[in-house]
C-alpha cells in the first residue's frame, strides 16, 4: 500500500498582503499528479488545510477541485484532520458528501475517540489499513475546567487528557485489527516536544501553553506511523523515524526562503512501513536580501537582468538613514518580473527602538515576554503574577484557537 503524508497548506494566507492562489494551483496540481504517478493508495492531510477560520470561496474552490480529482484517480482514500487554524465545523460540513467519495474528514473532537478510528477497505472488501484520525485538539476537547486549579494542575490535566484520547483511540484500533497484519496509523496535529521551528515559519508564535510539550509516549507502540502536521519544517521526531512531520509543502515565510519543501510517502508492507521524503518543487521563489543602499539596487538589478520573478524582501542595514528607501527599491524593480513584498528599513526601527530604550523588534519578543514586561512595568506585586500570567495565557491561547465566525 503507497501511502502519501501532507498537512500545513494553509490555503488562503497571505504573504505580506499578496495571495498566493497560483502557488497553491501549481502545488495541489503537482501533489495529484504525485498521487498518480506513485499510485498512492491514501492521501493524509494533518491539517491546516486553510489558513483561517472563514476561508474565501476560492480556497474552498481549490480544495474541492483537488479532492474530486484525487477521488477520480487510483487513490482509494482520503484522510483529512483539522489544524488549529483550520474551523471544525466549517472542515466536517460537507463530510456525509465527501465520504461518498472516499474521503473522511475528522474536524471537531469526537466525544468517544472511537468514533475517530476508520477502517479503510481495499477493492475486494478486506480492511487494508486503520488510521486513528484525531484532529487538533483543544483545550475544552480534552479537560474539564476546574476553578482554583493552578496553571501547572492545568497543563498537566490538558495533557493527561490528551493522552487519555490517543490512548482510547489505539485501543479500540488494536481491538479492530485483531492482530492482522495491516499498519495502524495515527494522525494528529500538535507540538510534539522536541520538535523545531524556525523564525518566520508561521508556527512560532502559535506555541503557546502545553501543545508544545506532547512527550512521543502519547503515541501507544501500536501505532506503525504518526503522521502529524503544525510544525512547518519537515522533520522526524523520533530515533525509530515513526513520528514524522511533513512540513508545508510550500515556504510559508521569508524566514523558510530557498529551503525545500516537502511531503512524505510511505510504502508499507503489512505493518512495516518505509518513509521517504519527497521534495517539493519550488512553486514560487521566495528571496531575501539584505545589505547597504548600494548592494541592494546591484542585487535587484542583477536579479532582474536574470528575469527572476521572485518575490522579494529587502531588509536595508546600511548605518546612513535613507529616507526615500522605499522609493529607490521600487524604482530599482520597475520594469522587472520581480515583486517586492516587504522592506526592512532597519535603522530607523532601530532608532524609533533606542528611543524606547529597547534594542529589539516587538516581533522577535515572545508573547509571554511582553506579559511579563507589562507586569513589571506596571510594578504588579509578585503573588498577584500567577494568576494573571494564567488569565492571559487562556486568552491567547482562546485568540489562536477562536472559531466564532464559522460556528
Ligand atoms: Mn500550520
Amino acid at each position: 500500500m503507497n501511502i502519501l503524508h501532507t498537512s500545513d497548506w494553509h490555503l488562503g494566507r497571505s504573504l505580506y498582503g499578496r495571495k498566493r492562489y497560483e502557488e497553491w494551483t501549481a502545488l495541489l496540481d503537482f501533489l495529484a499528479g504525485l498521487i498518480e504517478q506513485h499510485a498512492i493508495d491514501l492521501l493524509l492531510v494533518c491539517g491546516d488545510i486553510f489558513d483561517t477560520t472563514l476561508p474565501g470561496n476560492r480556497a474552498q474552490e481549490l480544495y474541492y477541485r483537488f479532492l474530486r480529482r484525487v477521488a477520480g484517480s487510483g487513490c482509494r482514500h482520503v484522510v483529512i484532520i483539522a489544524g488549529n487554524h483550520d474551523s471544525p465545523s466549517l472542515l466536517d460540513a460537507p463530510r456525509d458528501l465527501l465520504e461518498v467519495l472516499g474521503v473522511r474528514v475528522c474536524g471537531a473532537a469526537a466525544t468517544d475517540p472511537a468514533d475517530q478510528v476508520l477502517v479503510l477497505h481495499d477493492a475486494s472488501g478486506q480492511a487494508e489499513a486503520i488510521v486513528c484520525a484525531v484532529p487538533y485538539l483543544r483545550d475544552r476537547d480534552v479537560r474539564q475546567s476546574d476553578a482554583g486549579e493552578t496553571p501547572e494542575e492545568k497543563d498537566r490535566r490538558q495533557l493527561a487528557g490528551l493522552r487519555a484520547y490517543y490512548a482510547a483511540a489505539a485501543a479500540a484500533a488494536e481491538q479492530i485489527r485483531q492482530g492482522r497484519d495491516i499498519p495502524l496509523l495515527a494522525l494528529g496535529h500538535l507540538f510534539a516536544a522536541g520538535g523545531r521551528t524556525i523564525e518566520g515559519d508561521g508556527v512560532r508564535e502559535l506555541s503557546v501553553g502545553m501543545l508544545g510539550q506532547v512527550g512521543l509516549d502519547v503515541f501507544a507502540d501500536v501505532f506503525d506511523y504518526v503522521a502529524l502536521g503544525h510544525l512547518h519544517q519537515a522533520q522526524i521526531v523520533d530515533a525509530a523515524g515513526r513520528v514524522r512531520y511533513s512540513g508545508s509543502p510550500i515556504p510559508m515565510g521569508f524566514g523558510e526562503a530557498g529551503h525545500v519543501k516537502h511531503v512524505v510517502l510511505l510504502r508499507s508492507s503489512g505493518r512495516h512501513l518505509a518513509a521517504e521524503a519527497i521534495p517539493m518543487p519550488c512553486f514560487q521563489e521566495l528571496l531575501s536580501l539584505s545589505g547597504d543602499l548600494d548592494e541592494l539596487l546591484a542585487a535587484i538589478h542583477e536579479q532582474a537582468s536574470q528575469h527572476s520573478r521572485a518575490w522579494l524582501e529587502i531588509v536595508y542595514t546600511g548605518a546612513a538613514l535613507v529616507s526615500d528607501l522605499k522609493d529607490q527599491i521600487e524604482a530599482a524593480a520597475a520594469d522587472s518580473e520581480l515583486e517586492i513584498r516587504r522592506i526592512v528599513n532597519r535603522p530607523v526601527i532601530d532608532g524609533i527602538m533606542a528611543r524606547m530604550d529597547e534594542r529589539e523588534v516587538l516581533a522577535d519578543l515572545d508573547v509571554a515576554v511582553v506579559f511579563e514586561r507589562c507586569l513589571d512595568a506596571a510594578a504588579i506585586a509578585p503573588d498577584e503574577r500567577p494568576d494573571l500570567r494564567d488569565a492571559y495565557r487562556t486568552l491567547v491561547q482562546a485568540l489562536m484557537e477562536a472559531d466564532v465566525h464559522a460556528e
